[in-house]
């Protein structure tokens, strides 16, 4: 469902894909995540509907991830590099956003409220060091990867989310923590995010390798 290309023969093809997966995100809900691995693997771009949102894994799985055992590793040109658990990142300050979610492919999610640590509070933790231009953020699916600028990534708004709605996001969502990036497409809002890195440069992440834009501000 995921391609540069907008031609009416991609949308056609997207849509019945979309609707071959509708009935089996339902069964997802109630049986847990081994069928919506096999689900998203046989849609094979992996989208299904899940309250407004499609869910999106470019890997064909849905990583699970226990709050007990998850680190998020920060490295790279830094002057404190750190690897925080969980409950690190639950006695920060939490925020709140709440925003439009929109997939560069057309579908919105009117009103999403997301809670988390503001990305601008961990830059001033790590201090990086002054050639630093770009930050690259890893999934835990070990292949989805996105970028910001630093100046991108500093924006009040930029958060790693542990709460979608007043409640714990969940794996489909990227548990036990995403990105999110609200001035922009979607695909830059890495889930299961378990590593940021600081670099010199911006490095184009998964999509935007494949043609979309590394700048994907909403305009
Ligand atoms: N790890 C990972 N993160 C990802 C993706 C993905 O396939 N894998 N898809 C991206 C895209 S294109 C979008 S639109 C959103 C969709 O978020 P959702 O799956 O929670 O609806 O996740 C983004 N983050
Ligand atoms: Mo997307």
């Amino acid at each position: 469902m995921e391609s540069p290309r907008s031609d009416e023969t991609g949308r056609r093809v997207g849509r019945r894909v979309f609707l071959s997966v509708l009935g089996a995100g339902v069964v997802t809900t109630l049986f847990g995540h081994d069928i919506a691995q096999t689900i998203s693997g046989l849609a094979n771009s992996g989208g299904f509907a899940l309250g407004g949102f499609e869910i999106y894994t470019v890997t064909g799985s849905i990583p699970a991830i226990k709050t007990t055992t998850y680190r998020l590793k920060i490295d790279g040109r830094v002057a404190q590099p750190v690897e925080l658990s969980y409950g690190d990142l639950r006695s920060m300050v939490q925020r709140d956003v709440t925003f439009t979610f929109t997939c560069v492919t057309g579908w919105t999610v009117p009103n999403t409220r997301w809670r988390g640590v503001r990305l601008a509070d961990l830059i001033d933790q790590v201090r990086p060091h002054p050639e630093v231009h770009g930050l690259e953020f890893y999934s835990a699916d070990g292949v989805y990867t996105d970028s910001l600028s630093l100046e991108e990534a500093r924006q009040s708004n930029v958060l790693l989310a542990m709460d979608l709605d007043g409640k714990p996001i969940s794996a489909d969502h990227g548990a036990p923590v995403r990105l999110l990036v609200p001035s922009m497409y979607g695909y830059k809002s890495v889930k299961w995010l378990d590593r940021i890195s600081f670099v010199p440069q911006q490095v184009p992440g998964y999509w935007e390798q494949r043609g979309y834009p590394v700048n994907a501000t909403i305009s």
